[in-house]
């Protein structure tokens, strides 16, 4: 009893010490000088590299890739070439009136015609990304835009932006979703996914007409294939890829991984 308070009154003598200094925390450092600019046109001019749909924020993000950042091959992901530009596009999807997302015909999120999207822009070039100090993405600088050109968020708070890239590593060069792009992934909400050997769940119940889209988050390759000999297969899916079906018809569909014949599964279409 003793020993817990003792502990708990340290942690919070701790705390305490930090915020008694007597002056406004000071940000963590970041670049006082916007290096990357506006990516004007950016829809035209650039490359979408992956449309990612986020089923908790309701968003559609796409993300646009320069010529240098779209030269990147698969397995060199660590290194982005100087000159790189990535712009997420941050759009609100459309909604019904209870606010889910109103999917299209593909399954995807659609962007709302009524709102502004936010840009958000990564840009590598030699040696920047040093006022970061210990936050430091490896040569990467960080900005959010509006529309119309103004800071979202500006330099001087965009340590944030870098804190959260360090979760991406250095083996994505602190790119988070590049993979989407590699694997052809979708980038839609998974339905299910693959992983450990597993689908998860094993056992699915979709109304007739939806669109129900697997995603491999296994680490090796893995294969839908219909039980029924000549049904529906994959082939070969890559960690990190997906795949949709449209089931149209009512009945129990099941299926295995064809490299793994004791993986089973099932969609019953209602
Ligand atoms: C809380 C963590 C977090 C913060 C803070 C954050 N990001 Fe990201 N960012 C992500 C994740 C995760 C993705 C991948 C898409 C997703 O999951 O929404 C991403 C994607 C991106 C992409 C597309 C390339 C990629 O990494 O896949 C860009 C460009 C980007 N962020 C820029 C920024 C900028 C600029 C800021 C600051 C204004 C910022 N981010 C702040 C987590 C973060
Ligand atoms: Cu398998």
């Amino acid at each position: 009893m003793r020993r817990g308070r003792i502990t708990v009154s340290a942690l919070l003598f701790g705390l305490g010490s930090v915020g008694s200094l007597g002056q406004a925390p000071t940000p963590p450092a970041a670049p006082t000088e916007d290096r990357i600019g506006f990516p004007t046109d950016y829809q035209n001019r650039l490359n979408v590299l992956y449309v990612f749909d986020r089923p908790d924020n309701k968003q559609v993000r796409t993300v646009y890739a320069n010529d240098a950042a779209s030269s990147v091959k698969f397995g060199q992901q660590f290194n982005y070439p100087y000159g790189s530009i990535l712009v997420m596009e941050t759009w609100r999807a459309l909604q019904d009136a209870n606010g889910n997302p109103i999917p299209d015909e593909s399954g995807r999120f659609q962007k709302d015609p009524r709102a502004v999207p936010t840009l958000f822009v990564m840009r590598k070039e030699r040696e920047f990304g040093e006022a970061y100090e210990q936050n430091r993405t490896g040569e990467w600088e960080y900005v959010a835009y509006r529309l119309d050109g103004t800071h979202q968020t500006a330099p001087r708070n965009s340590a944030n932006c870098a804190i959260c890239h360090k979760q991406a590593g250095q083996g994505k060069d602190w790119v988070f979703r590049a993979a989407l792009h590699f694997n052809q992934g979708s980038g839609a909400v998974p339905d299910a996914v693959i992983k450990n050997y597993r689908f998860v769940p094993g056992s699915l119940r979709v109304k007739a007409g939806s669109v129900v889209t697997f995603y491999n988050d296994d680490v090796i390759e893995h294969t839908i294939t219909d039980d029924f000999e000549g049904g529906a297969d994959t082939g070969r899916l890559r960690g990190g890829s997906s795949v949709a079906f449209q089931f149209s018809v009512p009945g129990e569909f099941k299926f295995h991984c064809a490299i793994h014949p004791a993986m089973h599964g099932t969609v019953v279409v209602e």
